[in-house]
């Protein structure tokens, strides 16, 4: 898997455009604002391949990415408070259609902001990919906004606010320090299962 080799395919605003799943896909999943394109920005070593955006929410698009070896999946955010019916309608559409048409999903890395309890719009998503038995990671985001103390108390209380899901993977990044890049990297090359 080569991570400087990853370039832009095209957005889907409804599910009936997706393509057919071709290669592998790994998947980014988490609320509006999380920090999902600095991670994919970080991970494929690029200043803006996800834009990112400065007004959350307002995109409702499912973007891919295509790798050597594997499809890249950026979800639409979740959890914007500012967001009309409308708007969440088509959110769960997209996500039902695309979760549900026997694509081949082989990881969903699941973003979480490290200083917060779990939304339970988070807890809803580990909830469903957990029952879905779509393989999935937890990735904390936003390390750096915290000093030592704080993240050896955070990494406790996580433990108690994940508690159902003990075996699945948590990686700790940042963006700003790249903290956790590498270990991510790992997980995306193991889930292809190529190297
Ligand atoms: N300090 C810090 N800020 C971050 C980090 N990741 C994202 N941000 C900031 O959080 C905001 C939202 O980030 P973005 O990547 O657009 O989130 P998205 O809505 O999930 O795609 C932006 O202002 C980013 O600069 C991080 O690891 N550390
Ligand atoms: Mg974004």
């Amino acid at each position: 898997m080569n991570f400087n080799n990853v370039t832009y395919l095209a957005s889907y605003g409804t599910s009936s455009q997706l393509p057919e799943s071709e290669m592998p896909e790994i998947v980014f999943s988490g609320r509006s604002n999380v920090g999902k394109s600095s991670l994919i920005n970080k991970l494929f070593n690029r200043k803006n391949l996800a834009r990112i955006s400065s007004t959350p929410g307002k995109t409702i698009t499912i973007n891919f990415f295509k790798g050597n070896n594997a499809i890249f999946v950026d979800l639409p955010g979740y959890g914007y408070a500012k967001r009309e019916r409308l708007v969440t309608d088509r959110w769960a559409e997209l996500m039902e259609g695309y979760f549900k048409s026997g694509r081949n999903i082989v990881l969903v890395i699941q973003l979480i902001d490290v200083r917060h309890t779990p939304t339970a719009d988070d807890l809803n998503m580990l909830s469903f990919l957990y029952q879905m038995g779509i393989p999935f990671i937890i990735v904390f985001t936003k390390c750096d906004k915290l000093n030592k103390t704080e993240t050896i108390n955070r990494m406790s209380q996580i433990e108690n606010e994940i508690s159902g899901y003990p075996e699945i993977n948590k990686i700790f990044f940042s963006s700003v320090t790249g903290q956790g890049t590498d270990e991510i990297r790992n997980q995306i090359i193991k889930s292809i299962g190529v190297l």
